[in-house]
């Protein structure tokens, strides 16, 4: 799934939206693209699981295509 993580603008970013997501599923894999504010998850966790964590720790996110 892509990601649209407007909040995140910076390295300390990025390092919590890669640890929240790998909290919720250590195989998870997640590439992220900080200039478009974006990440791709590949994740066998739902959808609704990721976007509830990443809100949890601060970082609103929303399917993106
Ligand atoms: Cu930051």
């Amino acid at each position: 799934m892509k990601l649209s993580i407007p909040d995140m603008s910076c390295g300390h970013c990025r390092a919590t939206v890669e640890k929240t997501i790998a909290a919720l599923d250590p195989t998870a894999k997640v590439a992220v693209d900080l200039g478009s504010r974006t990440a791709l998850v590949t994740s066998g966790a739902p959808a609704e699981a990721v976007l509830a964590a990443l809100k949890a720790e601060g970082y609103p996110a929303s399917p993106a295509d």
